[in-house]
């Protein structure tokens, strides 16, 4: 997923916009899980640069805006001069809560994001975005998936629920309710937000990895922001293509935890008997949430 852009919810590889541009990765020599090499050496200075300034542009801008425990996980990224290798940042998430990450050629399909998942492989794309496309890329690319995605991998409650998330993936493929559980991942795993003590702050990935997204989704009057419910969550359409008009607010990653104990299936059956929501709507009586008073 990326920065006000999604993850086409169709089956990797995906096609997108207009003239359908073929897929960048290199799919024909994956393996039958999808995942491939990260060939580090194939990187050239100018994108082991882009990386740099990437990284550069979003870490200037997290205090006050990202969550502590992401703040804290990010300098496990190790060295911001260049994309990190693969390998080294697998052993050092693999002491600290027992995933790696893989390298696949982009997109894949559900069943098989799922899969690693549940095997606490987070899946990491190999390439980076073309120079033009440093303000934004329609596909997740290295630097959304590593710096996004990767640091609160390092956080005990998190990284379980992410494994729990792989494995009700799964099954809500037998359900056919993968797109209930894709607003799940979209409206948590991409563009969550959390209340602290301090106000409310960013954990999704999409945001975090965005150079606008984050400040706007703490403190922009314009989108609403909705106090963590699962199926509401489940009811409720999202956008790919811009910034979101509708986030949810977690209390705890545990709160995150402890939602995908129960099995789906009747919180399926619940979610599909009420009419779905459009992002941006907001319902009567529902909790919401301000945004946060703007620094100094
Ligand atoms: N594939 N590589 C990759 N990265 C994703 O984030 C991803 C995916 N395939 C499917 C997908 N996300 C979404 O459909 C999730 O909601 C499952
Ligand atoms: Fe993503």
């Amino acid at each position: 997923m990326l920065a006000n852009k999604g993850v086409n919810q169709g089956v990797a590889p995906v096609t997108y916009g207009e003239g359908n541009r073929p897929p960048r990765g290199d799919y024909a020599h994956a393996r039958g899980d999808y995942t491939c090499d990260q060939n580090w050496s194939a990187y050239s200075p100018q994108e082991h640069d882009l990386y740099r300034r990437l990284y550069e542009r979003q870490a200037s801008q997290l205090v006050g805006l990202a969550c502590d425990e992401f703040i804290e996980a990010v300098e496990h990224l190790g060295a911001a001069q260049r994309i990190p290798r693969f390998d080294e940042l697998s052993e050092k998430l693999h002491r600290a809560t027992r995933w790696e990450v893989v390298a696949v050629p982009g997109l894949i399909p559900e069943e098989a994001f799922f899969a690693l998942l549940a095997k606490r492989k987070f899946p990491v794309t190999g390439w980076i975005r073309q120079p033009e496309e440093f303000d934004y890329v329609v596909e997740p690319d290295v630097f959304h998936d590593l710096f996004g995605h990767v640091p609160l991998l390092f956080n005990p409650v998190f990284a379980d629920y992410m494994q729990a998330y792989g494995a009700g993936g799964l099954k809500a493929s037998r359900l056919d309710a993968c797109e209930l559980l894709a607003r799940l991942y979209w409206y948590t795993v991409e563009f969550g937000l959390i209340a602290t003590p301090q106000g409310l702050r960013a954990y999704g990935a999409g945001i975090l990895s965005s150079a606008g997204e984050l400040r706007y989704s703490v403190h922009s009057p314009q989108p609403s922001r909705v106090g963590f419910d699962l199926q509401r969550i489940m009811r409720t359409r999202y956008k790919i293509d811009s910034y979101q008009t509708t986030y949810f607010v977690i209390d705890s990653f545990r709160q995150l935890f402890d939602a995908t104990a129960p099995d789906f299936t009747p919180i399926y059956r619940a979610v599909r008997a009420q009419p779905e929501i459009d992002a941006g709507v907001v319902l009567t009586n529902e909790r919401l949430i301000a945004a946060a008073c703007t620094p100094g």
